[in-house]
Order: structure tokens, then C-alpha cells, then sequence
């Protein structure tokens, strides 16, 4: 506990002060663990926001790593490499696009497919010159540049840091009526959307949302990007979201698991039409589509293919609802559980403002099971992709035992000293 306060002290000394993680410092990881400085061995179910779906470590991506590390690591795009040509045409294919453009973060993808479509919007669909508007969804997270910052409705991802980028249009998540009269306006480029909103707290919209709102953008001639960084390469028991309602988004924004979490990589893919709308010079990054970030992402998506890592999220997904639904039946506690393949939440029977949530997940650390909260009440539960079915159940136990002591324990509490109720 000394050791790990050390390390505490020193993020805390001279880190910026922008999370509040919980206070447990890890040091080595493999597949669906994680081991603190302590030695104590915990059951990852955050997977670095689901960046680590292949687990961590997993062999054959850090072989990739270093093999590569030791060849060729960056040339910038001033020159060309080996590895890009082959990474471009393996995405290309098995995503189904034209073409693709590499970038490194997330955010750093959603603000070049902001780009490109408002470059198509002026070069092709010929709005006039700086008027193109970009729907977004309430709630949504796209990132923390200004763009991603300016789309966003959450006062704590904006509050502060304007002024805003102008263009952008916010309607409801899951409102099809909405979508309709944002588009009569025909300055609009485009709509960009989560398949399922992670940070809102895994908010799953109705079935046929997405066609529905997809038909509608093509009919009104408006781009219909998705952002799959977090819902994307498997995570919710298919290769894309999208592909539960067979509709491929004329701009897919990735990142996050498509390097396993060793590297940061990211792509924007569209096809020709909107992609060779920017020029050369036009944008770029010294990072993007560098050797290692190539080299390492064909891995990790070999990893999951190979692996059949959407396969094992559907199935799994499955079980642990069915799971947390009978833990619900029988707790208070429980209000909802919700999510799509391993991408699942719990809400907590209690306001954002209680620290209930925060208090379960201190809870479910000492039982050797690491999963934060989002939006105060809501835990986030998205274990890396290759957890089998045994390590899945022994993870059920783990979190309907901490439950179900937790909420004892208040009950006593409460019932000891009434003037303490402060639920409710
Ligand atoms: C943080 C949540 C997850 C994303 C979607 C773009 C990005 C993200 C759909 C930006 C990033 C992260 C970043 C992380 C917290 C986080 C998150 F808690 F906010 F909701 F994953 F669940 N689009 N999501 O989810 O990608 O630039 O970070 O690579 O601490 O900000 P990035």
C-alpha cells in the first residue's frame, strides 16, 4: 500500500489534475489480468475503454511490435514505406472501402472526418462556401479536441473552453422525427453517431434507428459517419455495430482495439468520391500511417478474425446480461443492465450525484475486479474480447457477491443509524 501510494503521490505532484482514477497501480498485464505493484491480480473489465479487445499483451501483437520496432518505426508520409501500402489494402478490403486515411487517435480521426465532410460538402455537394453544417447526437462522445468538444452537450467535456466551432446542429440520440427536420435544412454535410453511445453510459438506441437514420441521410444527400471507436472491431459481438442493421456508413471512424491497445491507431475510411476530396498537403500527421502503427493494426485485426473474437462477444454478451438480469431480481441495487455484446453497463439504483456507483466499483477492486463508473451511476462493463466462458462466470460471482454484500452492509448501516439515509 506504501509502494502504491508512492506512485499516486508522484502522478498527483506532477501530472495535469484531468482524471480521478481509482487507487490501484498496475504494472503488467496479460490476456483478461491485470497485476498491481502489490502482486494482487485483477480481472480487467474496462480493457482501457476498449482499446485492449484482444487482451492484454496478447503474443502475436506485441511480436508484431517488435519486430517492427527493431526494423523501421517512422519515415513520416514524406517518403513512402513498406508497411502502409499493405495495411491500406488489407483495411480496404475487409472493411469494404476505397480507401483509407491513417491518423493516431481517436479524436485526431473524428476531427479528419469532420474535414472531409465538409471538403465534399463545398467540392461535390456543392453547399456554398462555408456554410455546411454537421448534425450530432445529445450526449454523444466524440474525443477532446474543440471539435469533438464543440459537438458536445456534457458540461464537463465543454464548460470552459469556448469559444465553439461554428456548423455544428445537436439533436436527441434515438429520434428519428429529429434526424428528419435537422435535414430539411440543406446546408447540412452531415450526421455523425455512435452505434451505441459509450460515455452517455452504453445508451443502446431502438432497433432500426441506424437504417432508419441512414435511409434518410441518403435520401437527403448527407454523409451518414459513424463513429466505432469505441463500438467498433467486435466489441458489441459484431466486426462493426453497424453490421446488426447492414448498413455501411459512408465515413467509418476507427480506433482504439484496432492496434490492441499497444499503439495508438486510428482510420477514417470512405470511398473514393469523399476521399480524394483533400489533396495533398491538405491534412496529415507526422505519426499517421507510420510502419510500426501498420504493422501492429494488421496483427491485432488478424488477432481478431483469427481469434473470433465478435463470435466469442455475441455469445458471452449474452450470458452476462442473462447473468446481471437474475443479480437484478434479486437486488435493489440494480436498476437496468444494458449494452450489446461485451459492450455492457450496470445503472445503479441511485442519483449521479451518490457515490454508490464509485463505492461498488472500490467494492468490486478488493474482490479483484477492476470496472469504473460513468455519469455517477452507471458502471461500464467490457472485459477484453477473449475471456472465456468460465473466467466470464467466475467474474459473475465476483461482481453478484460484491453486490449483494454491498447493498447488505448499507441496509445495517442504514437500519443502525437512520439519521445516515442519505439514499433516495
Ligand atoms: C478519456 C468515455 C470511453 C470514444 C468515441 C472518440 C473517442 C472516444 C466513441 C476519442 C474515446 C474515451 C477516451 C477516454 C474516456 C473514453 C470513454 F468514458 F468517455 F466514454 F471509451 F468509454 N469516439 N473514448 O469513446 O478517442 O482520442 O481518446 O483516442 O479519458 O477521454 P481518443
Amino acid at each position: 500500500m506504501e509502494k502504491s501510494k508512492y506512485y499516486i503521490q508522484l502522478e498527483y505532484r506532477y501530472g495535469a489534475h484531468n482524471y480521478a482514477p481509482l487507487p490501484v497501480v498496475l504494472t503488467r498485464g496479460q490476456g483478461v489480468y491485470l497485476w498491481d505493484i502489490e502482486g494482487r491480480r485483477y480481472y480487467d473489465f474496462l480493457s482501457a475503454y476498449s482499446a485492449v479487445n484482444q487482451g492484454h499483451c496478447h503474443p502475436k501483437i506485441v511480436q508484431a511490435l517488435t519486430d517492427q520496432a527493431q526494423r523501421l518505426t517512422l519515415t513520416s508520409r514524406a517518403f513512402y514505406n513498406d508497411q502502409l501500402g499493405p495495411y491500406l489494402e488489407f483495411m480496404s478490403r475487409l472493411f469494404g472501402y476505397d480507401k483509407l486515411l491513417p491518423m493516431n487517435t481517436g479524436a485526431e480521426a473524428v476531427e479528419t472526418a469532420v474535414k472531409l465532410c465538409r471538403r465534399w460538402a463545398y467540392d461535390v455537394k456543392k453547399i456554398p462556401k462555408y456554410e455546411a453544417k454537421i448534425i450530432f447526437a445529445c450526449d454523444n462522445f466524440h474525443g477532446r479536441t474543440l471539435t469533438a468538444v464543440s459537438a458536445s452537450t456534457d458540461p464537463s467535456s465543454y464548460e470552459g473552453f469556448g469559444p465553439f466551432l461554428p456548423g455544428i446542429v445537436k439533436i436527441p440520440y434515438n429520434d428519428i422525427p429529429a434526424l428528419e427536420e435537422a435535414l430539411q435544412d440543406d446546408h447540412v454535410a452531415g450526421f455523425v453517431v455512435e452505434p451505441i453511445q459509450g460515455e452517455a453510459g452504453v445508451v443502446v438506441p431502438d432497433e432500426g434507428y441506424l437504417s432508419k437514420a441512414y435511409e434518410l441521410c441518403k435520401s437527403h444527400r448527407v454523409l451518414f459517419i459513424a463513429d466505432e471507436i469505441q463500438t467498433g472491431i467486435a466489441r458489441t459481438g459484431k466486426m462493426l455495430c453497424c453490421d446488426y442493421e447492414e448498413i455501411r456508413p459512408d465515413i467509418l471512424i476507427l480506433g482504439k482495439a484496432l492496434s490492441g491497445g499497444v499503439y495508438p491507431v486510428s482510420a477514417v475510411l470512405a470511398d473514393d468520391e469523399i476521399m480524394l476530396t483533400i489533396k495533398p498537403n491538405e491534412h496529415g500527421s507526422t505519426f499517421g500511417g507510420n510502419p510500426l502503427a501498420c504493422r501492429v493494426a494488421v496483427a491485432a485485426l488478424e488477432v481478431v478474425l483469427e481469434e473470433k473474437l465478435a463470435e466469442n462477444a455475441y455469445r458471452l454478451g449474452k450470458l452476462f446480461r442473462q447473468r446481471m438480469d437474475a443479480l437484478r431480481q434479486k437486488s435493489t441495487l440494480i436498476k437496468a443492465v444494458r449494452g450489446k455484446g461485451l459492450l455492457n453497463a450496470l445503472v445503479i439504483n441511485d442519483s449521479p450525484q451518490s457515490r454508490t456507483a464509485t463505492e461498488i466499483c472500490l467494492a468490486l477492486m478488493d474482490n479483484g475486479l477492476l470496472a469504473k463508473p460513468t455519469h455517477g451511476n452507471i458502471i461500464r462493463m467490457a472485459p477484453p474480447l477473449i475471456i472465456t466462458e468460465e473466467q466470464l462466470q467466475e467474474c459473475c460471482d465476483i461482481i453478484e457477491t460484491t453486490v449483494l454484500s454491498y447493498e447488505k452492509n448499507r441496509d445495517e448501516i442504514q437500519s443502525a443509524s437512520p439519521s445516515r439515509t442519505n439514499v433516495h
